[in-house]
């Protein structure tokens, strides 16, 4: 059988239910998944749950239920929230299973077999938080470096011989540049083992809950000795076949579990026991809100579900949209070295900058254009070269992003393709094309369709279903395989195109006072300053009257400041056949690169007239903010050239 690419997240303790925090690592694997799937590979995808250390043990006599009751009821949560953030995985582990309990048993007999087991008395710090044995040096103001509570514990155990391992993992590690990721937290693990590893308390006193320690019932297995097993029990390990999964491509996880963990105790135990080791191990940074780090025992979590469903209803898009959504922005903020901040506004400003700007332009306008200047079907004709080239920059640095397991990196190549293509339309000016009635008019078409189709492949990995819509408004099948990416059969000529369906409205961020639901903690809502506009009874007009004021849409060609003022700015408006040069004072709201390309509401029949020298032939609509600076209207979707305004 073919080995299959295999991935492992974290196995999660339930002691809560799923939040942001681990739902960003669940999607880093996911995004992983279904590129490889993408690249051919059969993938195998593991997840599951933690289910047999006192902090769970705990957390069930708190919430007064039986043990065994509460674990099935929170690892079932978390098993039915994964496929509703579309999270596909091949297996879930449970520590609690038979399966799982029969492969420690063994783990732990081999070791114990070779000699790399003892016994001996434990004394000392136990933080049940993290289920992490401390000593005494490593305590920070009597707490565990992580600030939970400790306590002294001494029993007579079993232990590990970690210490005689030291030696051989440095040299893996200086043999296998891949094997720690990314390169900072490699150096970490090294100066961790160099500053000596001690032998690991592998059981503990039996409370009732746990696994048994072969053949010594008054000891259960130390709860991440046992935890970390789940990747090789899930091959089916030591039955034959398992060397079909086994050892895995990548193991995802934070950085919290990854130095005394991952990168130390697992291919310790890996090496004692005669296994291979995972190819790669990635500790990504953490998501933090209010200045902490998101967590089930802070308290401070955000529900991913709870999030798409906010988005869907504030913008009005699809509930799959919304789920693509917070997995785009998870992606996109993957923390790899440092840490990243979840707030509301920074998730609003990447739906609204990225997907609705960008993503959700870049569609409207090819389509629309499209059905405007080549009668709505996929021209055939020869891909610009800039085009051709943009595509395959997208694509090699995604590839490259992947290889290092940057899902962040990825997310960026794949809205760059998308960003060239919205520059593409401004710079090649269909419409121009087509009232010069320029030959390159359908080459130019079927670039900007090939951008789209490659988007489409790009982000499927991300935003499946976002991907799939993109397909479908193309006429064309879903582009699942990832060689065909930028391949011109990707793309058959001939095809009928849909109608622009908007797939992302934008949210209205103005209305941000509004306090939201995923806020951690209430803030005081601003008094609105009053607009600059006197609420005046205005003057009655006729409908005959206002029918003189002609409004029509145009688009910014060109914009650059005027010298000598801070306020004004000279654009050239294509209006359908016409074109304009309009002065207006928006510098401060918006730059030359906000505006090129951005269609606006343009007042063509007001007398022109000349601001500081230069001369304006037309006004553009906006609103008045708060403090008097300009809110440019623009068509809610993407408007016919040159279209009138009533
Ligand atoms: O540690 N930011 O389980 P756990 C980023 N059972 N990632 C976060 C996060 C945040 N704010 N909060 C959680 C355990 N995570 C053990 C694992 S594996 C053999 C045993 C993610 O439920 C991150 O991947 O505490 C972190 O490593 C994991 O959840 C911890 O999950």
């Amino acid at each position: 059988m073919a080995k299959k690419y295999f991935i492992t997240t974290p196995i999660y303790y339930v002691n809560s239910v799923p939040h942001i925090g681990t739902a960003l690592t669940t999607l880093a694997a996911d995004v992983t998944a279904r590129y490889q799937k993408m690249r051919g590979r059969e993938v195998f995808f593991l997840t599951g749950t933690d289910e047999n250390g006192t902090k769970v043990k705990e957390a069930a006599e708190k919430a007064g239920k039986d043990p065994m009751a509460f674990v099935d009821e929170i690892s079932a949560k978390f098993r039915e929230i994964w496929p509703g953030l579309y999270i596909e995985f091949d297996d879930f582990i449970r520590t609690t299973e038979p399966r799982h309990f029969a492969t420690v048993q063994e783990f732990f007999r081999i070791l114990q077999s070779k000699g790399h087991i003892y016994s001996g008395t434990y004394e000392g710090w136990y933080d049940v938080g993290s289920e992490t044995f401390f000593k005494e040096t490593d305590l920070v103001d009597g707490k565990s470096p992580d600030g939970n509570e400790v306590r002294w514990v001494k029993e007579d155990n079993y232990f590990f011989r970690m210490s005689a391992f030291a030696d051989q993992l440095l040299a893996h590690i200086e043999a296998n540049p891949k094997f720690i990721l990314p390169e900072s937290r490699k150096n970490e693990v090294v100066s961790f083992i160099k500053q000596g590893l001690r032998d690991v308390c592998i059981s503990r006193t039996n409370p009732g809950w746990g696994i048994p320690v072969p053949g010594d019932e008054s000891q259960v297995v130390y709860v991440w000795f046992d935890a970390l097993i789940n990747y090789v029990a899930a091959t089916g390990w030591p039955k034959p076949g398992w060397e079909a999964y086994w050892p895995a491509e990548v193991e995802w996880m934070g950085k919290d579990i990854l130095t005394r963990f991952h990168a130390t105790l697992w291919p310790a135990m890996l090496m004692g026991v005669g296994l291979p080791l995972p190819e790669t191990l990635v500790g990504h940074s953490w998501l933090l809100m209010g200045g902490e780090k998101i967590s089930k025992s802070k308290g401070n979590v955000v529900a991913p579900l709870d999030l798409a469903k906010e988005l869907a209803e504030r913008s009005g898009c699809s509930d799959a949209v919304a789920i693509d959504a917070v997995r785009y922005y998870m992606a996109a903020i993957l923390p790899i070295e440092t840490d990243a901040v979840f707030t509301n506004d920074e998730f609003d400003r990447k739906y609204n900058n990225d997907l609705a700007n960008d993503l959700g332009n870049a569609l409207n306008r090819s389509l629309a254009m499209s059905h405007k200047f080549v009668g709505g079907a996929i021209p055939d004709a020869a891909v610009e070269a800039q085009a051709v080239e943009a595509v395959a920059l997208a694509k090699s640095r995604y590839e490259a992003a992947m290889a290092d397991f940057r899902v962040n990196d990825a997310a960026d190549a794949a809205l760059g393709v998308v960003r060239f293509l919205n520059k593409y339309i401004d710079t090649r000016a269909p419409w121009a094309l087509a009232k010069a009635g320029d030959p390159a008019l359908p080459s130019v078409m079927r670039s900007m369709l090939t951008c789209l189709r490659a988007a489409e492949g790009l982000i499927r990995p991300i935003m499946p279903k976002t991907a799939d819509e993109v397909a479908s408004q193309l006429g064309l099948p879903a582009l699942t395989d990832w060689d065909r990416i930028g391949d011109e059969s990707s793309l058959p000529a001939g095809v009928a195109l849909l109608q622009p369906k908007p797939i992302f409205p934008r949210l209205d961020l103005t209305k941000k006072d509004e306090p939201k639901k995923m806020e951690p903690t209430k803030t005081q809502t601003p008094t609105p300053k009053p607009a600059l506009t006197p609420d005046e009874p205005a003057i009655e007009i006729s409908i005959e009257e206002f029918a003189k004021v002609k409004l029509k849409v145009g688009r910014v060609l060109e914009a650059e400041p005027v010298e000598g003022s801070d306020k004004l700015v000279k654009l050239q408006v294509v209006i359908g056949s016409d074109r304009r040069q309009i002065v207006a004072g928006i510098r401060k709201n918006y730059t030359a690169e906000d505006l090129i390309g951005r269609q606006v509401i343009v007042c063509v029949n007001l007398k022109p007239a000349k601001l500081r020298g230069v001369e304006s032939q037309g006004m553009l609509l906006a609103a008045i903010d708060t403090d008097g600076g300009a809110i440019l209207l623009q068509p809610e979707r993407e408007a016919p050239e040159g279209a009138g305004v009533r």
